[in-house]
């Protein structure tokens, strides 16, 4: 089964996308998501210009042999432009095995594990008050499992919290990514921060969430790589009382060994890896259990092959999955993730940050998401297709995550 041609789809419809197309001979066609919020240039260049070229002719049902080759054949290895291009291309062969086999991809991952895979959304509020009604919101949408992300005092904007209400009630839900110029010239926005002041405000933010909701509900929340080691530690440690399914990202990974000091602080479950792009990124993370979910999305770690193996890995150490699913998965991305929900034994929880109506108008999806549980649906591959047609009318638009300064102007984490 010759691949026989090849597109790089980028369109905007709500936020910037980066699809590829692969069609084989006899015109069974697969998806694979390539967006890099804030990045999606470059890996639509690495495509079109380094991985197309090498692929097309090749045989489309050789999906581990076609990783290998592009991921050792390039000789520079990881990053996450490289395995976003390679995480496309894996996921799109998928999309086509499932098809020719007449089946939904979880059946060739191992068939069904569990009904459903409970998802959780992003509650937020620039006080209490707005962030008990968008809870109060999100538990009506059906949600069963809540991220909760609040304002801090102090602080003009903090990311992650919705711009509602004074911004025209814009969701975060949407994008995080900002259109923002200064001088004329596009530039990321700048949000100041401030650690001691948003550690001093957390643990009462959990305060009134448990007053209002109880202990069940299961409540989240991300730190965004903002804190050092110690200081997680002391936050993981407040929120013991509000008994979190996990704290997200206390601080920045690219030092595992800093988790080990978090680790013997706290009994907070751990979330690490959204930004990772390969397992040697959680190599210490997973063999000394520094971690209690992986983050990973399929869509920036080398695709469902290698998302596999990293879960297959995690599920030895006794960690769980925990897929990043902001909207800059895109559907074919929220999708690939849902199948390997569905099919692994070691499934944890699931980011679900609903689409706009505008991207479901370009990504014609077959995923439901029914009394907190998402399904993949039994369509034969991944269940997505992208409307060419419709793509056309949302041309790339250059948008950047926020940048974060403290308030002495220098460069933090985000
Ligand atoms: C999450 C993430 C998002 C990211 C965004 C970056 O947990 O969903 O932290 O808030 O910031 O996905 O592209
Ligand atoms: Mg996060």
């Amino acid at each position: 089964m010759r691949i026989e041609s090849a597109e790089v789809i980028v369109t905007s419809p709500g936020r910037n996308f980066v699809t590829l197309r692969l069609t084989t001979e006899d015109g069974v066609t697969g998806l694979g998501d390539a967006t890099l919020n804030g990045r999606e240039l470059a890996v639509q260049s690495y495509l079109d210009d380094h991985v197309v070229p090498l692929i097309l002719g090749g045989d489309a049902s050789r999906i581990e042999d076609t990783w290998q080759y592009l991921y050792r054949g390039a000789y520079w290895r990881r990053g996450p432009v490289t395995m976003a291009a390679i995480a496309a291309v894996d996921t799109a062969l998928w999309d086509i095995k499932a098809k020719s086999a007449g089946m939904p991809l979880y059946q060739l991952l191992g068939g069904a594990s569990r009904s459903g895979a409970m998802a959780y959304g992003h509650a937020s509020g620039r006080d209490v008050p707005e962030l008990l009604d968008s809870v109060r919101k999100h538990l009506e949408l059906g949600y069963r499992a809540i991220r909760v992300q609040s304002g801090i005092p102090g602080l003009d904007s903090v990311y992650g919290v919705a711009a509602s209400g004074a911004e025209g009630g814009e969701r975060y839900d949407y994008e995080p990514a900002r259109r923002a110029t200064v001088g004329g010239r596009l530039r990321p926005t700048v949000e100041t921060w401030d650690t001691r002041a948003y550690l001093r405000h957390v643990p009462s933010v959990f305060e009134a969430v448990r007053a209002e909701f109880g202990p069940e509900l299961p409540l989240l929340h991300d730190g965004h790589h903002r804190m050092t080691p110690i200081q997680a530690a002391q936050l993981g440690k407040a929120l013991e009382p509000y008994d979190l399914f996990w704290l997200e990202d206390a601080t920045p990974a690219e030092d595992q060994a800093a988790l080990r000091l978090i680790r013997q602080h706290t009994t907070t479950p751990l979330a690490i890896g959204e930004v990772f792009n390969s397992v040697y990124d959680y190599t210490t993370l997973l063999s000394e259990r520094l971690i209690d979910y992986v983050r990973s999305a399929v869509t920036h770690t080398g695709g469902v092959t290698a998302m596999k193996k990293l879960l297959d890995l995690a599920d030895v150490h006794g960690v769980k999955s925990g897929m990043h699913g902001p909207t800059d998965i895109s559907p074919v991305g929220m999708a690939a993730a849902l199948h390997l929900d569905l099919a692994i034994h070691n499934f944890g929880i699931q980011e679900y940050m609903q689409h706009s109506e505008r991207t479901l108008e370009v990504f014609r999806t077959s995923f439901r998401f029914e009394d907190g549980l998402l399904h993949p649906s039994d369509t034969p591959g991944l269940g997505v297709e992208l409307d060419t047609e419709a793509a056309r009318h949302f041309p790339y638009e250059p948008a950047y995550l926020p940048v974060n300064r403290l308030r002495d102007g220098t460069m933090h984490d985000w």
